[in-house]
């Protein structure tokens, strides 16, 4: 029967292109995302800001002395798998509370969590039932974090994502292999391909199952086959139908780095704004259907790195945050907690600060879509109802030239302050007159109310 109707879907959609490989199917595949899951786009794009964490016994490593590794550390330092297990079996973060992560998290004025459920090395931080290589099973500690924090979410009205790895450098069947986890892991050259697939989508039915309503999955790894003949058979057709029927509302993400595939509701742009490709892997493809989400560290790492400080200020990742709102895309802003199970300080600090921002300048932010003036060097616009919020992020003069045409203004005023600004129209659009004053806030605003 599924059969049939993949066939049935490849027939109608692809009656055009005579190339039938698998990826024509999955490209060609006819989704129509239901109800409950355009809801929870509009949700989505209402929330803005999500905070990104990855988390597992790669922390303990913390980098291993270089600026440059994290949640590689197997990979990067050539770790074979008999050895990195053992990593399992001291990892005992005894002071994780997922109630104060959620509490500094939310005082940053983030809506939603994603989390690493399983990153590349295969350890489910989660009490799997299809695989003892987990947290539950494997480490002193024993407990279901994933659990404790959607209760904590729970509680504060936060919605939890679960970021899951597809490429698994721990799984005997993950073969054949892709660009890494090669032969250092010490698995044998040999696989069963189809088995991994079944694995990967038995360990996300638990997620889906066992925690409640969640935000949604968001996928990595993929990349690892693109170059390879097994680049057509993850199975996304069938792995994506089966979160959907499980739980509609859930968003399906996957960080591939390519034009967005059937069935997922979400596209991510990493370590890049939407549409740059300053990082070098991502598609310059921006949809204009889907919500957009933009993944960024808030120093060099994503994982815990005990020498990496190179952490971004809150003014720069302020205006990551809102130059992502003016390009109609989310900010989802990284934090690798230690192995003890605290968030870093500098991070924690750092959350406070935005929340104080968001606070009085959230509404140009929150419920907003990007703006009328796409990005310009002096910084963007977004748009709510009748409101456009003009975002000045780097401008030293005393007027303004905002090309809006075929407008009506009712006022502009300067948000957060409640005064009133001059302004005058011309043929080709809106000159403002800003004191100097203001301009020394870093992103002055300017909120125009249309009639
Ligand atoms: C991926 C992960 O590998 C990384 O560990 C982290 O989880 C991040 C959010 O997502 O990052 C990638 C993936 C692929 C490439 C680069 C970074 N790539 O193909 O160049």
């Amino acid at each position: 029967m599924k059969k049939i109707s993949a066939v049935i879907l490849v027939l109608l959609a692809g009656v055009t292109s005579s190339c039938m490989t698998a990826t024509a199917q999955e490209r060609g595949a006819v989704y129509k995302p239901s109800a409950e899951n355009i809801a929870a786009r509009h949700w989505f794009q209402d929330a803005k800001f999500g905070i990104f964490i990855h988390w597992g016994v790669y922390s303990l490593m913390a980098g291993a002395g270089e600026k440059d590794v994290a949640e590689w550390v197997m990979e990067e330092k050539q770790i074979p798998i008999d050895k990195y297990e053992r990593l399992a079996t001291f990892f005992n973060p005894v002071k994780f509370d997922a109630d104060k992560w959620v509490q500094d998290i939310k005082a940053s004025g983030a809506k939603y969590i994603t989390i690493t459920s399983k990153h590349h090395d295969g350890f489910a931080m989660y009490d799997s039932k299809v695989s003892n290589y987990n947290i539950a099973k494997r480490t002193p500690f024993k407990r279901d974090i994933l659990k404790e924090l959607k209760a904590a979410c729970d509680k504060a009205g936060i919605k939890l994502f679960f970021y899951y790895s597809q490429l698994d450098w721990h799984h005997p069947e993950y073969y054949p292999r892709g660009r890494t986890g090669n032969v250092y892991t010490g698995r044998p050259q040999s696989g069963d391909w189809d088995s991994y697939i079944d694995y990967q989508n038995a360990q996300l039915r638990e997620l889906l199952t066992n925690y409640g309503e969640i935000g949604g999955i968001w996928f990595d790894g993929w990349w690892d086959q693109e170059d390879g003949p097994m680049k057509d058979r993850w199975r996304l057709t069938e792995t994506y139908k089966m979160i959907h029927d499980l739980q509609p509302q859930a968003l399906i993400i996957n960080n591939h780095h390519v034009a967005p595939y059937p069935g997922e509701d979400v596209q991510p742009f990493e370590q890049d704004l939407p549409g740059e490709n300053d990082a070098g892997f991502n598609t310059t493809f921006v949809s204009n259907e889907m919500p957009l989400e933009m993944a960024q560290t808030m120093n060099g790492s994503w994982g815990f790195n005990l020498v990496d400080d190179r952490f971004k200020s809150t003014k720069e990742l302020i205006s990551a945050l809102v130059g992502a709102a003016g390009r109609n895309s989310n900010y989802l802003m990284n934090t690798g907690p230690m192995p003890d199970g605290q968030i870093q300080a500098e991070n924690i600090k750092t959350f406070h600060e935005m929340g104080e921002w968001l606070k009085i300048y959230g509404e140009s932010i929150y419920g907003t879509r990007g703006g009328p003036i796409g990005p310009r060097p002096w910084g963007v616009t977004t748009n709510k109802d009748k409101t456009i919020y003009i975002h000045i992020l780097d401008w030293k003069d005393g007027e303004i030239f905002i090309p809006l045409t075929d407008i009506k203004i009712g006022d502009a005023t300067l948000l957060g302050k409640d005064e009133k600004i001059l302004y005058e129209m011309t043929d080709d659009g809106v000159i403002f007159k800003i004191d100097r004053e203001a301009l020394q806030n870093w992103d002055m605003i300017i909120k125009v109310n249309l009639l």
